[in-house]
């Protein structure tokens, strides 16, 4: 359980006193600037919107002293931290003494191009680690980018990063993915990861209540983490040891939450009163350790919690660097709104300080007057303190290995396959052959939560093996076996538990670790893709960070067909074409699964335009033979370039119906699964004398990309002929009047897009219910997507542009 960092060690064996007072002069400068940021962008700044502009002062100031200690003592080299959201004025404070941010900056708190609200590696002006903002996703980021970190130096011998750390706010722990984290095996044992927890005890709306803390130390101990907790100052500590301090100690450790707060706010006489009346036993003993501490010294000797107290927080941190082999965590006990006014006030969350109060604020933290923005003067020990912690945490990182370029990825490594097969399949057989590909192999490591064989990463496994830290023993042995789980070092899949959560998070950090880590990785999981919805924020937020990574969702739609409701994905098309960062292809063939899972690779080879890639997969056996006649009419890199752009027409109707006039033309529109049964219409429509053309929408999102920018050049009045991009040869100038059907395995509403790009009726067929289980052609049929339902749709919009309701 929670351990008390030994009080042995002698203070002066920690820090020096000089030194200590240093530090407390540079927490004031950045309680102050931090502080002073927030006002100037609420009360200085003009704000035509009238909108509260915002900016947390009281989250801010209560890890003041954890981010002094770290950044200023503690941090060197290679160390990667992630800060609470609400405290980004603090982090930025600190970057600013320590010469990483300009001046100029400190008046831009949440302005356009200046400070963001919450630190943001993309956006943010000074280095910042990780993005946080979601509570709970940026707490545990770190930890899987120490995931990256075990996993380069395991496989390429060194690396650019050191320690992994979290300074989460408390009720960032009510959040479930924290604890999915917690509980992963694949982080068990990682000695370089550390938690600070700010435990202020309170969270937006409320004081959080007292049980909690001992459950939560219970559930880190319990999953194997070293729990360790700088709960009281020295100060206090003092008292503690006093004669009847164990009766004051009993008194604090036993009383509520709430009441602890509303005690630290209270003027000394009245404070000394209810400490002594409101205890139920031991008053005489609390009245007898009382006494000696003036009214003056009482309050803050009450408050004096180790969060707040330099030789304590820093004595944990020894603690922590003596412990190796698992991940620590240390319960920092702070005050919200630390030395301000609104210390330990249950609605201060959002409280800002008033105009006095700042003033009060100045003269107190010795601001000097007339220059609210002073950083210390070089030759002072503040400044020398400050370039010398600038200085450690440049200090020569080793350097990153080059990143593959774009250009080094194959376009295609022509994989053989059966004429009947899936895209899952086809995954499934392409992998292992990347394995040995040069320069690329050896980058690519695939996560999976749990569903490794079920998503066909068997034979990729097999030939790869899975990583371990440690070689653990293979019981089978030799036996011969489908599947051949051994876990070494050089394992190149990460098994996950059952958490889409952690998948995503895991991808998105592996997908930075060249940025954190100084590695490139590729990395590519594997999620049932009704599923992705599960691990939806991860994956937002690991977009957010700009990540470059890798999923298939597979399978998909109804398409999985016995397998029933609860396993069919809809939504997750339109998340394909409208998350910002991410690409996304739902390949029908073989060969467009090749084609785009490299378009893949390559977008995470360009670090700066990459974009991740989604890959939604079926398990629906497709005939490979409907593509051939496409391939020989466009030969092999017409086929490829046309497929990564969106689309292509793969049944032509100026080829297969060229007698038919151009007024019976309609364009019937599949994405993915849905190809085949759109030619089977197009045949069937040919026979009504009607003009079908079957365009296999591979990149719904690209498509639609360039609808936007076509209309766009429009409305801009580009000059020249405008770029079409996939519409140049999907929809050609003579054929745009014509009636669109789309067809897809998810909602209609993803492609319904289609229509209103030159303005024409469109029809769009889908999945809009929730599913059930039944053979495919009994789920076709009911949901509406079967061939009869794309040659009834045909027939419709034909009335449709021909002016019939
Ligand atoms: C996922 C999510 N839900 C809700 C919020 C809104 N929110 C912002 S801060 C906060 C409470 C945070 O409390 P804590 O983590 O203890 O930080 P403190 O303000 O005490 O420093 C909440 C609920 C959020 N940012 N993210
Ligand atoms: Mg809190």
């Amino acid at each position: 359980m929670a351990q008390h960092a030994p009080r042995t060690a002698d203070e002066a064996d920690i820090i020096q006193p000089e030194e200590l007072a240093t530090l407390e002069s540079i927490q004031r400068r950045a309680l102050w600037l931090s502080t002073a940021m927030i006002d100037h962008a609420n009360h200085v700044r003009p704000n035509p919107d009238k909108t509260k502009v915002g900016g947390h002062q009281a989250s801010s100031s209560s890890i003041i002293t954890i981010l002094t200690a770290l950044y200023f003592r503690y941090l060197g080299a290679g160390d990667r931290v992630s800060i609470k959201p609400h405290a980004s004025p603090a982090y930025h404070a600190v970057q600013y003494l320590l010469g990483n941010l300009d001046r100029d900056y400190l008046t831009t708190l949440r302005a356009y191009k200046g400070l963001q609200s919450y630190p943001s590696r993309t956006k943010d002006p000074d280095p910042v680690d990780f993005s946080t903002g979601s509570v709970g996703l940026g707490a545990v980021a770190p930890a899987f980018a120490a995931l990256a970190h075990r996993y380069c130096q395991a496989h390429f011998g060194s690396v650019t990063s050191n320690r992994f750390i979290a300074v989460l706010g408390d009720a960032e722990l009510d959040e479930g993915n924290v604890w999915e984290a917690v509980t992963e095996e694949a982080l068990a044992g990682l000695g370089n990861v550390l938690w600070i927890i700010d435990l202020n005890r309170q969270s937006l709306d409320r004081i959080i209540p007292g049980v909690r803390a001992a459950r939560l130390k219970a559930l880190f101990d319990a999953a194997g983490w070293h729990v360790i907790e700088a709960k009281y100052g020295r100060r206090l500590q003092a008292v503690y040891d006093a004669p009847g301090g164990a009766a004051l100690r009993r008194r604090i450790d036993e009383m509520s939450n709430a009441e602890y707060q509303s005690l630290i706010r209270l003027d000394a006489p009245t404070l000394r009163r209810r400490l002594v009346d409101g205890a139920l036993t031991e008053r005489h003993e609390l009245a007898e350790v009382l006494a000696p501490i003036s009214d003056d010294d009482l309050p803050g000797v009450i408050s004096d919690l180790g969060g707040h107290d330099f030789v304590e927080l820093l004595r944990c941190l020894r603690a922590v660097d003596a412990e190796r082999d698992r991940p620590s965590v240390l319960f920092a006990y702070t005050v919200k709104g630390w030395g301000l006014p609104i210390a330990g006030d249950p609605m201060n969350h959002s409280a800002l300080l008033t105009h006095d109060q700042m003033e009060q604020l100045r003269a107190a933290l010795v601001v000097p007057v007339g220059d609210v923005w002073a950083r210390f003067p070089d030759d002072s020990p503040e400044g020398r303190l400050c370039r010398a912690s600038a200085e450690r945490l440049r200090a020569a990182d080793a350097p990153a290995a080059p990143v593959l370029a774009p250009e080094q990825i194959p376009t295609a490594i022509g994989v053989r396959h059966p004429a009947q097969t899936s895209t899952q399949e086809a995954l499934g057989r392409i992998l292992p052959r990347l394995a040995e590909v040069e320069p690329v192999g050896p980058r690519i490591v695939t996560v999976a939560p749990d569903v490794a064989t079920s998503t066909h990463l068997g034979g990729w496994i097999n030939r790869v093996g899975i990583f371990s830290p440690a070689e653990q023993p293979d019981y089978e042995g030799d036996q011969p076996r489908i599947l051949r789980w051994r876990e070494t070092p050089a394992g190149r899949h990460v098994e996950l538990g059952i958490s889409e959560m952690n998948l995503f998070m895991a991808l998105g950090q592996l997908g930075l670790s060249h940025e954190l880590v100084g590695q490139q990785l590729i990395p590519i999981g594997t999620v049932y893709d009704p599923f992705v919805c599960r691990g939806l924020d991860s994956l937002i937020y690991s977009l957010y960070v700009e990540s470059k990574m890798i999923f298939a969702g597979t399978p998909s739609g109804v398409s999985l067909s016995p397998e029933g409701g609860a396993h069919q994905s809809s939504v997750t098309a339109s998340l394909g074409i409208e998350l910002p960062g991410l690409l996304y292809f739902e390949p029908c063939f073989a060969n467009e699964t090749e084609w785009t899972l490299l378009e893949g690779f390559r977008q995470c080879c360009d670090r700066e335009h990459g974009h991740s890639t989604y890959l939604r997969l079926s398990t629906k056996p497709i005939d490979q033979r409907l593509i051939e006649p496409t391939l020989a009419r466009l030969g092999e890199e017409e086929l490829r370039r046309q497929v990564l752009a969106g689309g292509y027409r793969i049944v032509d109707r100026r080829v297969a119906t060229p007698q038919l006039p151009l007024e019976s033309v309609v364009h019937l529109v599949a994405a993915g699964t849905m190809v085949p049964e759109a030619i089977a219409a197009a045949e069937r429509l040919a026979e009504e004398e009607i003009a079908a053309n079957v365009i296999n929408l591979t990149g719904p999102g690209r498509v639609y990309q360039a609808a936007r920018a076509l209309r766009r050049q429009a409305i801009d009045d580009v000059a020249g002929p405008a770029d079409e991009g996939p519409f140049a040869w999907l929809f050609p100038p003579d054929e745009r009047r014509a009636p669109i059907v789309t067809v897809h395995d998810a909602a209609s509403h993803a492609l319904s897009f289609l229509g209103g790009v030159f303005g024409v009726p469109v029809v769009s067929l889908g999945v809009d219910q929730f599913g059930q289980s039944g053979l495919r052609g009994d789920l076709y049929r009911v949901t509406g997507i079967d061939t009869d339902a794309i040659v009834a749709a045909a027939l419709h919009a034909v009335e449709l542009r021909e002016g019939r309701p």
